[in-house]
């Protein structure tokens, strides 16, 4: 029977997601930059704070939060040698064919559409800012899982941010515009 008594609040995951990334030592920043680096060419004014506020909204998402939960776990216990054999060393030596890693975080992008998709397979293939940082740092722990699960934020912010975009556009405003009117004191403050 369903009672609900099991049920986690949102806000729970939530956090614990946020704090599972910081505890990863990747802030939301981190992540935003990535956001700016793949969506200033197609958006005149776009600014850090949108993409960090894109990165904010996309990690209340349940799809996201769960993969991040699940991936952050697996390396931390693989860090700790808690895995069993032979996943223990499948996950520490990050085997290109092993692929659980993308798969779910591929996962958590479908929600986003096809921008989050593609924008995905790109940093798989061109990993940049912390993901990058991640790979260089191979021998630092183990961020078998980490590496794809920011490459999926990253992917939900900036799809997100392109149909703000086109919202914007189809308003007749730009992002600049936005931003100033956002800043404006309401009419009735
Ligand atoms: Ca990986």
């Amino acid at each position: 029977m369903f009672t609900g008594k099991n049920i986690v609040h949102s806000d729970v995951v939530t956090t614990a997601t946020k704090e599972a990334l910081f505890r990863r030592g990747v802030t939301l920043e981190d992540i935003a930059k990535i956001v700016y680096e793949m969506q200033v060419p197609y958006h005149e004014g776009l600014e850090l704070d949108e993409c960090v506020d894109s990165v904010e909204r996309v990690l209340r998402k349940r799809e996201l939060q769960h993969a991040i939960l699940v991936g952050i776990e697996l390396d931390e216990l693989a860090e700790q040698g808690k895995l069993s054999a032979p996943l223990q060393q499948i996950v520490v030596s990050d085997e290109g064919l092993f692929g659980v890693d993308e798969t779910i975080a591929l996962g958590a992008v479908f929600t986003y559409g096809s921008i989050a998709v593609t924008t995905f397979g790109h940093l798989d293939k061109n990993k940049i800012g912390i993901i990058n940082d991640l790979d260089t740092k191979k021998g630092n722990g183990v961020h078998t899982f980490l590496d794809d699960l920011i490459a999926s934020v990253a992917s939900c912010a900036a799809s997100r941010l392109a149909h703000r975009k086109r919202d914007l556009d189809e308003a007749g405003i730009t992002y600049l515009e936005a931003n100033a009117q956002k800043d404006k004191p309401s009419p009735n403050e």
